[in-house]
């Protein structure tokens, strides 16, 4: 009998001492569901989830879809409230969109934690609204880091001129602040035009032949800021494929690898690296601290470092550039 019971319990891997359940020899499962599968942003985000699943002894389940689309997650996340994992960690690829679909997670008493994207207004536990049901959300200051890309344009045109922001699509709460945060930085340059935003859908080929467009229609185009990784990936291959590489101006959101060669050739000016890696790690920290009973911030910010000619080859700057 004795020998049963030990089966039992290393086989549920919950140990029983002295009567009470140890939740902390539970070997949890924590799903990661990317805003997207094939992006070098959510690929470092799952490297660090992983080491923080390591850490804790959890298992990391990382399944997505493979466009950044509503349409095609809501079925992944079905999916995966059907297994019960013990938390969800997700990047919402719509702030409304996902509203709905996450409750049914939440209301299965699955606890969500939103990573780099927000449903709502991204302020959550607060009692208010239909999408305050998230136990926090780990990402970026993505109004910071539009305002920062803002000031890195417009120092690298003097200050006046023509720009315009290559972006994913509307009602997506990351590229969304990212623009905001531009747009209202811009404000303080009297002398610089905003002209109208080009919306890529994810697309670098569309980002590029938009940006030829943009220069078609305005010959004096100084600059461009690219949104997320493959808005200024296409951004920047637009104007090198126009010839106008280090005249029309580059400052990108994200730092996937091929990042260096744009920045040693004069292609693009800046690149504001994210930290996934934080975020994915900090992620699974924030689930597992509630899945043993610990309280968690319903807010937690991630880093940026800025990457440009003068500090690329710094290891301690290099680290940052996204794992392919
Ligand atoms: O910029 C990241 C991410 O922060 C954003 O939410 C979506 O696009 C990326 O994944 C880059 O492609």
């Amino acid at each position: 009998f004795l020998k049963a019971t030990a089966v039992a319990t290393l086989a549920t891997g919950v140990s029983a001492v002295a009567g009470s359940v140890k939740a902390q020899d539970k070997k949890f499962t924590i799903a990661l569901i990317p805003g997207l599968t094939t992006d070098a942003f959510y690929i470092t985000m799952r490297k660090g989830a992983e080491a923080a699943a390591k850490a804790v002894g959890a298992e990391l389940v990382f399944q997505g879809a493979p466009d950044f689309n509503p349409v095609t997650q809501v079925p992944v996340l079905d999916a995966i409230i059907a297994k019960k994992p013990d938390a969800i960690l997700i990047a919402p690829t719509d702030k409304d969109q996902l509203i709905q679909p996450l409750k049914k997670a939440a209301d299965a008493g699955i606890p969500v934690i939103t990573v780099d994207t927000f449903i709502g207004t991204g302020v959550y536990q607060t009692g208010k609204g239909d999408a305050d049901f998230p136990l926090s959300y780990i990402a970026s200051d993505n109004l910071l880091g539009g305002a920062i890309a803002a000031r890195a344009l417009a120092k690298a045109i003097g200050e006046k001129g023509k720009v315009y922001v290559s972006n994913v699509k509307p009602g997506i709460s990351t590229t969304d602040q990212r623009e905001q945060g531009f747009k209202d930085e811009m404000k303080k340059y009297p002398n610089i035009t905003v002209l109208e935003t080009q919306y890529n859908d994810d697309d670098a080929n569309k980002a590029a032949s938009q940006m030829q467009a943009v220069y078609a229609r305005n010959s004096d185009l100084d600059g461009v800021f690219g949104a997320n990784l493959f808005s200024a990936l296409g951004a920047a291959n637009g104007v090198q494929q126009a010839g106008q590489t280090g005249k029309i101006r580059v400052v990108a959101f994200d730092a996937p690898t091929t990042i260096v060669d744009n920045i040693n050739s004069g292609l693009v000016d800046l690149a504001i690296a994210q930290h996934p890696a934080e975020i994915g790690y900090f992620g699974v920290m924030a689930a597992y601290a509630h899945l043993t009973g610990n309280s968690i911030p319903t807010s937690i910010g991630t880093g940026f470092t800025v990457i440009d000619k003068s500090n690329v080859t710094d290891k301690n700057v290099a680290k940052f550039i996204y794992s392919d």
